[in-house]
């Protein structure tokens, strides 16, 4: 398969539509120096732009907060005929300033990484035409999304390289914090990982009403742990039982960066976009942070918080207030997990005066009804377990993904109790495409108020029972339930669900 090269259309017509881009550099990183890269053609050809000299400070361990947090740009339609938002996407090849002085190789959505954010509104259709410009197949998951089976980027349906194909979502489900993301089968670990990641904001009425920060105030942040080589190319090894891990935290493609805030209340959306690491994130001097929502959407009421665990493809999205806080503070969040290693420093948040009149308010009270699920028809056990003989492959009830096997069939409009059983002592952040449920019961202990809201994924941690009870609902058709450690999910923690009618 081909190298990487510099993408040759970089002043492209479509590059106008990317707005808000800001990617500066200013950073020193530490790189990891034996491993092999094991990636998809990920043949780590960029040209070095350094001289000797400037690439030896780069083995110095790297110093956090030193580059300002780039906001990935915004995609906008190239029609919004009919009601519906049209948009164009190239799957393609690029580079990314991640390291001062180094372009890194990246797979990208446009080239870049994270990839272009996606404003959507309820209500309101949108088509995302993604054209595969890659030398291999690829596909595109809109993770949380409400999504017909035949648009909801099944791992068996993928786009040829050179080919398109439209992706429809109805937007009919409510204000979310949703991911797009490949998902061809076999290949999750690597795509993700070389940057096939970005945002999906699904805006609605009821969370107009409530007054929440909006532009420049609302801010997707996208969390993955990664490693380099000396080039500056991502460093990549595949370890099927534990999962990736990487030495280095970027936000938002910078290593951990800083970011000015005014003395206002921001509301800020995280997304664990890593392989296989999960967070727990807390900011300095434990100070709080209100959750308003989480995968699906906002919770019935905020909650307050001092960290909160986030697993791999979930999301939680808290609102911070600033305004007690003199210009010049220094606030840092922390990575505080017992294997968070040198990820402990996430970002730092430098409070800065200016700013009008605050327009946004903390909401107190009840934000929402969850909806009322009808009563569960059948209970379903699921052991999650590594198989060892002949292979490494992480199992579903001793199953592992054949696309041309149904593991269990539903009725559409109904509702079940999956108990996630976890004998093993990995997490597993299990994700179910296309609909929602609500998490139950965890044999650890109470589920914590801040995920009794609508999920998608829910981390399962070693030696752990998690209840969750999906809702079947919206849509017919063949979907597939897997864990989102990216290797286990390859290799072939995957089952498939199928809704009739
Ligand atoms: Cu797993």
């Amino acid at each position: 398969m081909a190298g990487f090269r510099p993408p040759h259309d970089a002043g492209s017509s479509r590059r106008d539509f990317l707005r808000n881009g800001s990617y500066s550099i200013a950073l020193v990183c530490t790189f990891g120096t034996t491993e092999s890269l094991k990636g998809p053609s990920v043949q780590t050809s960029a040209k070095l732009q350094t001289s000797a000299a400037r690439r030896a400070q780069f083995s110095s361990p790297f110093t956090p907060f030193a580059r300002d947090l780039p906001i990935a740009p915004e995609l906008a339609p190239v029609s919004g005929k009919n009601g519906v938002d049209v948009y164009d996407v190239d799957i393609k090849e690029g580079l990314a300033e991640i390291l001062p002085g180094f372009e890194t190789p990246i797979y990208g959505y446009e080239g870049v990484y994270p990839g272009p954010t996606i404003r959507a509104r309820k209500g309101r259709p949108a088509i995302v035409r993604q054209h595969n410009q890659l030398t291999f197949d690829s596909n595109v998951h809109l993770h949380g999304g409400y999504v017909p089976a035949a648009h909801d980027g099944h791992p068996m349906d993928v786009i040829a390289p050179g080919a398109s194909f439209d992706y429809t979502y109805p937007n009919e489900q409510d204000a979310a914090f949703l991911w797009y993301h490949d998902h061809a089968h076999g290949r999750t670990a690597r795509t993700l990982y070389y940057g096939l990641v970005g945002t999906y904001l699904l805006h609605d009425e009821r969370e107009e009403e409530l007054e929440l920060p909006q532009g420049e105030y609302d801010v997707p942040l996208v969390l993955a742990d990664h490693a380099f080589n000396k080039d500056g190319s991502f460093r990549y090894a595949e370890n099927v039982d534990l999962g990736f891990r990487g030495d280095t935290m970027l936000v938002n493609g910078a290593v951990s960066p800083r970011m000015a805030v005014q003395r206002r209340i921001y509301r800020l959306r995280f997304l664990n976009a890593s392989n296989a690491r999960s967070y727990e994130l807390r900011l300095g001097n434990s100070r709080q942070m209100l959750q308003i929502a989480s995968d699906g959407g906002l919770l019935e009421a905020p909650v307050a918080r001092s960290s909160f665990p986030l697993h791999p493809a979930e999301r939680i999205e808290v609102l911070i207030d600033f305004r007690s806080f003199k210009p010049g503070s220094e606030i840092v969040l922390q990575n505080v997990a017992a294997d968070a290693g040198t990820t402990k420093s996430v970002m730092r948040f430098d409070v800065v005066d200016g700013g009008g009149a605050e327009e946004a308010r903390m909401p107190r009270g009840r934000m929402r009804t969850l909806e009322k699920l009808p009563a569960p028809n059948a209970t379903h056990r699921w052991d999650l377990s590594l198989l060892t003989q002949g292979g490494v492959q992480w199992q579903i009830a001793n199953r592992g993904f054949d696309p041309n096997r149904i593991d269990v069939s539903t009725r559409l409009g109904t509702s079940e109790l999956w108990q996630w059983h976890n004998p093993s002592n990995r997490v597993h952040p299990m994700h179910l495409h296309g609909m929602l449920y609500r998490v139950v019961e965890r044999s650890s202990g109470v589920v914590h108020p801040g995920e009794r809201g609508w999920k998608d994924t829910v981390g399962v941690l070693p030696g752990e029972d998690v209840t969750v009870q999906p809702w079947f609902v919206p849509y017919e058709g063949r979907y597939v339930f897997h864990c989102h450690s990216l290797e286990h999910g390859d290799k072939a923690m995957m089952l498939q669900l199928e809704v009739t009618k």
